[in-house]
Formats: C-alpha cells, structure tokens, sequence
C-alpha cells in the first residue's frame, strides 16, 4: 500500500448546497494549493488551520469560484499528512471543477475512506476508531451517536490493548520457560498464569458481550407485531411510525407480507415489523405470507402479539399453537410465550369498541389505534422489554461483527491455551496458541497488516471521508 501520492476528492454530499468542501491530502497538497489559489499570500505560506478568502482558479488561470481555503500541515491534521481544505459553493458543477483543477495539478481521486484509511495508516487512530468514524455518519439516534464518538475516543481500543498487553505479558513468561527449559515452569507458577489467562478470558468475554446491544445501535431492536387478521397489525404499525405507511382495511388478510420500518423510541433504534395476519388460509400466497411472519418472529427480539378485543379470543390463544392456522406450524414463539418469557407483550386492540366476554380479566394492554389511546403506556413497556433484556446500550462500548469474529476466535485459542495448561502439556503448545490469540485481538485494532480487513473496513466509508 502506497501512501506517497496526493488524494482529492469532493468530501461533501452530491447536490445542491450552500457550500461544498473539497480535501486534498498528501504531500504535494501544499503544492497544488498554490497553483489553483489566488489570494493575498500563497498557501504554501499560510499558517496551519487558518482560512484564507480567494479565487479558485483552473486551467489557464480561469476563475472557477471564489472560495476558502485552509492549509492543515503534517502531522497535526487529520489524516496526519499534509492536508488542504476547499470550501465553495456548492452547486455540483463548481465542486467538480475545484476538484477537477486539484487533480490537474497533480492530486489522484481518491477511494471512498481513503482519508481515513490514511489517518489510520499514519498512526492517527486505530481500526475501531475508523470504523466508528462510518458508526458516526450513519447514527441516526442518540444512542448510536454517543456510542460512535465514544469508540472515536479510542475506549474500545483502550480496552482491546490493555487485553492484549496482559497477553503478551503472559507469552513473554511462557517464551521465557521454553527459552530456558531448566528453568521450567514450577506448579505455584504455573497456577498464577492460569489465573492470568482466566482474566483475559473473562475480559474478552464481556466485551463479546456486549455484541448483541452493538447490533441493535448499529440495526435497531427487532420487534415484530403479528396475531390474527384483522387485529390491527398495520394500524398499529402506522400509528408508531407517525404516519400511514401500510395499508388499512376491515378485509381479513390484508397484509401478505412483512414490511418493515425504521422507528426511533426515545432514542432507541427499532426496526418495526407488520406481518401477514395468522388464520387458515387455502390461499397459497397468504400462506407463505404467514410462513415469514413465523420467519420473523424467530429472529424477533421483542414481539407484540396484537388481537381484536371487539371479537372472540382466537384459538391460537388457548392451545398457542399455529398448527391450527396452517396446518403444519408450529411457532416457537408462541411457545415459549406461553412459558411466560418477557419478549412478548399481550395488546388488545380497538378499546374503543365493546370487549367480547371471551377477554374478560384477560391480563393485556389495552390500546385503541382508532383514537390512540393506550398507545404512550404500549411505549413505555415496550422500552421497559427492551431494557430487562438487556439490550438498550447504557454502557457506550459495544462491538460490531467483524469484532466479534475477531474476539470469538482469541477466546477460543485462550480456550485451547487453557486446556493445554491445564493438562501441563509443554509450553511450547500453549505459545502456540496465546500467539494465535494475540494475533486475533491485534485484528481489532488493525495491528496485523492484513490488507482484505482494511480494504472491508474502508470500502465502507463514503468518498472524501
Ligand atoms: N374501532 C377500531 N377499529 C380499528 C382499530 N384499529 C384498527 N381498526 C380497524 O380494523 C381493521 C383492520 O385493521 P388492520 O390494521 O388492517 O388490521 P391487520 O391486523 O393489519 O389485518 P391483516 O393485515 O388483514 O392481518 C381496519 O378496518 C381498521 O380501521 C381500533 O383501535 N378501533
Ligand atoms: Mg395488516
């Protein structure tokens, strides 16, 4: 990987806008600021992160826009290279053009994250804090964002080293024990490295922990409303999301599919899912219908069984079994609601409307999607579900996939570590596999140079970032 020659690239949105932001950066960035900025001075004798009012010129000294420009010296900027910042107006043909007299004068477009990719390479942050960097553009809740910053901060990273250090401590003793052999490793010893490595493990785990309530800042909880027809499903779904999303009607088996949407609930991230209503249906789409609906209540973090109050229980309420809708099924999830787990919240819909004796004292939240009400205590319990399983993120660190296969493979050979330990197998098969262990956590950070993990990780990131 070269990191010698100059990158432009447009850092700002395609479109429309008050102003547009181009980036050069590298070490001719100086060089092609001078030639296509005339202002009072020469960049190239501007003070670092001081902006300078100009002309931005192109081929033949054409002016292209007047603009602001910004000279961010090496290593004090972001990408720890000579940096230069262009601001313009920003309308897509004037930023073209700026970008276009940078790459005249010598810059090369860049990749999308190639500036971060930089910033990474020249020891400006490490792996999570870039991919927390992608986490921070796309948050869309508060949450999220606070998380992304935090890991910005560098607190995973923080952690992951300070995993790694007791590791490497570890392995300096066992190497020391084959490096000297008469010495050996005497069983006091060897009990305190076992206590050692019990620590990292432990280490490790928590932060693996911590995978399911990264998914949910990074995806939203999954919560999926089903129950019979008619039930108001997709009213229900209209009526959380602020707006009529899905189509409304007194047919029976009006939603075939499941549709999903994104809601925020006080800063919660939730992916909303309508499903196709559960009765027994000759009709061959309606039942692979229901058959995602029992799709998606398997992969469910939270379900809403929904029923009409205005109309008797359903079978499936009593024998809480599918089978009697369609034939064959038989909803995991319906069982085990019935052992009393508390990802399932109970609503009896169209509290407007008389209640048919067959709920009567049934222990549910009523809500009416007609007038809205009960809808704010739904909320409340919802969020209420989410938090007992855990899966709001009050502590801020919170890993993504690529952490976590990372993670799960040097548990694994501290694992393996372990067992040989204990069963007092020669050091050298220990070294083995703390090495392997050490070499998974070093991933996280981006401390191998393993290039397909950077190339993964930067692909990622928008152009200009
Ligand atoms: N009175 C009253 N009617 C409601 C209420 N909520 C929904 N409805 C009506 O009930 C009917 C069914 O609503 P939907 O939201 O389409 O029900 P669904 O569960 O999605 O139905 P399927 O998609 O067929 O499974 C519609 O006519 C709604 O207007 C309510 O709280 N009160
Ligand atoms: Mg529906």
């Amino acid at each position: 990987m070269t990191v010698s020659d100059t990158i432009a690239a447009v850092s700002t949105p395609p479109g429309e806008g008050a102003i547009a932001l181009i980036r050069v950066s590298g070490a001719n960035a100086i060089e092609i600021a001078d030639e296509i900025f005339r202002g009072k001075e020469e960049p190239s004798r501007f003070d670092s992160h001081v902006q300078h009012l100009g002309e931005i010129v192109g081929a033949e000294d054409q002016l292209i826009d007047q603009g602001v420009l910004s000279v961010h010296r090496a290593p004090g900027s972001y990408t720890g290279e000579d940096l230069v910042e262009i601001s313009c107006h920003g309308g897509t043909l004037v930023s073209a053009k700026v970008l276009d007299a940078c790459l005249r004068a010598g810059a090369r477009a860049a990749r999308p994250g190639e500036f971060t990719e930089r910033a990474f390479l020249n020891g400006k942050m490490d792996l999570t804090q870039a991919e927390a960097v992608i986490d921070l553009i796309r948050a869309r809740t508060d949450l999220a964002l606070r998380s992304a910053t935090e890991q910005l901060e560098g607190r995973l990273g923080n952690q992951i080293r300070k995993i790694r250090d007791e590791l490497i401590a570890l392995l300096a003793h066992i190497n020391a024990s084959i490096d000297f052999p008469e010495e050996g490793i005497s069983p006091d010893e060897g009990e305190t490295l076992c206590v050692r490595l019990d620590s990292i493990r432990e280490a490790i785990a928590a932060l693996l922990a911590t995978a399911d309530q990264g998914r949910v800042l990074r995806e939203g909880v999954r919560v999926v409303i089903y129950g019979a027809t008619n039930a108001g499903k997709s009213s229900l779904l209209n009526r959380l999301l602020g707006y009529d999303r899905v189509i409304v009607s007194d047919t029976h088996g009006t939603t075939r599919d499941t549709i999903e949407e994104a809601v925020n609930l006080q800063g919660v991230p939730i992916r909303l899912l309508d499903t196709a209503g559960l009765r027994a249906s000759e009709s061959e789409v309606e039942s692979k219908g229901i058959a995602r609906t029992e799709k998606s209540l398997q992969l469910a973090d939270l379900r809403l069984h929904i029923a009409d109050r205005n109309a008797p229980k359903p079978a499936h309420f009593n024998s809480r079994k599918l089978s009697e809708f369609n034939g064959q099924t038989n909803l995991p999830a319906v069982a085990a609601a019935e052992a009393g787990d508390s990802n399932e919240i109970v609503v009896l819909n169209k509290s407007d409307l008389p209640e048919d004796n067959d709920w009567k004292n049934f222990p549910a939240l009523r809500i009416s999607c007609l007038t809205g009400k009960g809808l704010p205590e739904l909320q409340t319990e919802i969020l209420a579900c989410i938090r007992q399983q855990n899966l709001r993120p009050e502590s801020a660190v919170a890993i993504n996939t690529r952490h976590r296969d990372c993670l799960r493979r040097a548990l694994e050979f501290c694992d393996r570590a372990g067992a040989a330990m204990g069963e007092a197998l020669s050091p050298e098969y220990i070294a083995v596999d703390l090495d392997q262990a050490l070499r998974a956590l070093g991933e996280v950070i981006g401390i191998v140079d393993v290039e397909q993990i950077l190339d993964s990780v930067f692909s990622q990131f928008c152009i200009g970032k």
